[in-house]
């Protein structure tokens, strides 16, 4: 066993850490008021390889290994959470799966622009009524030839306007159930797709999360990813590496509030002395500071085993699980080590605990978490 990171690997843990201090910083605190999608920021980090991170030079990516994409998405979501589910999504959901599962049209097609950060992509598989119960599909496909009738409604699909590739998860053969389900590929501008309002969240405002709506679109059958009826296996393998995207996402929410503290701690004073010199306060830090690194390391183990081509399924649920929860109780404490001041916005940790909770919900929540995991230990 070695803990020793690469010369590469700390190499890219310092580019994302400036990137977020430098770019990521100045202005974090209006975007999530003003709910603005940080553009700018993320065309810049699409520019330093940050949006293909994994996906092989062949195809416009970095060619980096999934312990550099652990490493990398805490440092940015320390800073910000909006800027980093962006990375998040489009390097697991939608790179991961083309370059995965894609064909060779469909990777020069679409995983190239995808990878160098031309394009974003979105990744559309909850439903109004299917976000967990994610077999239930209500959009249909249906196989009309040379291409599929796409019709139906996808909810709180991040990057839902910014994105210009969408992987749409469909039903095609209602009585196959989840045999029947398809993955397509669909542009936006396609006749028929429409981008619903934006939601008005609680935390990663800047992020932008929106219904979408298709009507008649037609998608040509070359823009199915894998056989018939791959779909759902698809969804859910691409999900798996997804979960390590998000677990290391609520690690840098907890270290990035962990640090604030820890800082504040140094220089607020009270009872005549700083409040890191009482042990109200030590206690909490030792407790952050352990859950965080323990958190850490079931992101890098489910990274390192992705990595090494091994079954991550069950460690990446495990990250996920932990490290959002250790994100939930770390920015709450964070909040109570900075008092009154850690309810208003300048201090930015109410920011990483309102960002904090949607860690717990989306790609997959903490109970299906348990479910996953649950199955693999009872197998
Ligand atoms: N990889 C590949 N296949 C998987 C899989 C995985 N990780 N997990 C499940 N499957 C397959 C199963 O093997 C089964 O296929 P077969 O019938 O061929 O064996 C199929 O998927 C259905 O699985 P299952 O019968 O277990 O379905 P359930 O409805 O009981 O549970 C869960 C499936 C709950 C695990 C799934 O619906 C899920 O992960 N839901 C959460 C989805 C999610 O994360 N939503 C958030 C929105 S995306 S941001």
């Amino acid at each position: 066993m070695n803990f020793e990171l690469t010369e590469e690997q700390i190499m890219i843990r310092q580019a994302a850490r400036d990137f977020a201090q430098t770019e990521l910083k100045p202005g974090v605190i209006e975007r999530d008021e003003h709910q603005k999608f940080p553009a700018e920021q993320v065309k810049m980090l699409g520019e330093l390889g940050f949006l293909g991170m994994m996906v092989s030079p062949k195809y416009g990516g970095s060619g980096m290994d999934a312990i550099s994409y652990v490493l990398a998405m805490e440092e940015l979501s320390k800073i910000d959470a909006s800027a980093s589910v962006v990375v998040s999504v489009n390097n697991s959901l939608v790179c991961y799966g083309l370059e995965k599962y894609g064909n060779d049209f469909q990777k020069e097609k679409y995983l190239v622009p995808l990878a160098k950060g031309e394009k974003i992509g979105a990744f559309c598989l909850s439903e109004p009524e299917a976000g967990s119960d994610a077999t239930s599909q209500k959009t249909t496909a249906v196989d009309m030839g040379d291409h599929y009738l796409l019709n139906g409604v996808k909810n709180w699909i991040t990057n839902g306007n910014s994105a210009s590739t969408y992987l749409v998860i469909a039903q095609t053969h209602p009585e196959k159930r989840h045999h029947g389900i398809n993955a397509l590929i669909v542009e936006k501008g396609m006749e028929g797709f429409e981008v619903g309002a934006k939601e008005n969240k609680l935390g990663i405002r800047g992020s932008d999360t929106h219904s979408l709506m298709f009507t008649d679109v037609k998608v040509p059958k070359e823009n199915r990813i894998g056989d018939d009826g791959f779909g759902f296996k698809f969804a859910m393998n691409t999900l798996e590496g997804g979960r390590i995207g998000i677990a290391a996402q609520a690690l840098g929410i907890a270290s990035g509030a962990y640090e604030l503290a820890l800082n504040y701690s140094k220089e607020r004073k009270a009872f005549g002395k700083t409040i890191a010199d009482l042990q109200a306060t030590q206690f909490k830090l030792a407790d952050m500071a352990t859950e965080i690194e323990a958190a850490r390391l079931l992101c890098l183990k489910a990274a390192w085993l992705k990595d090494q081509g091994q079954p991550y399924a069950q460690a990446s649920s495990m990250a996920k699980l932990f490290a959002s929860e250790v994100a939930m109780r770390t920015t709450v404490e964070a909040v109570q080590i900075h008092g009154g001041y850690g309810f208003v916005k300048e201090y930015h940790v109410e920011r990483l605990m309102r960002d904090a909770k949607i860690t717990q919900i989306y790609e997959g929540t903490s109970e299906i978490q348990r479910i996953v995991i649950s199955r693999e230990v009872l197998k």
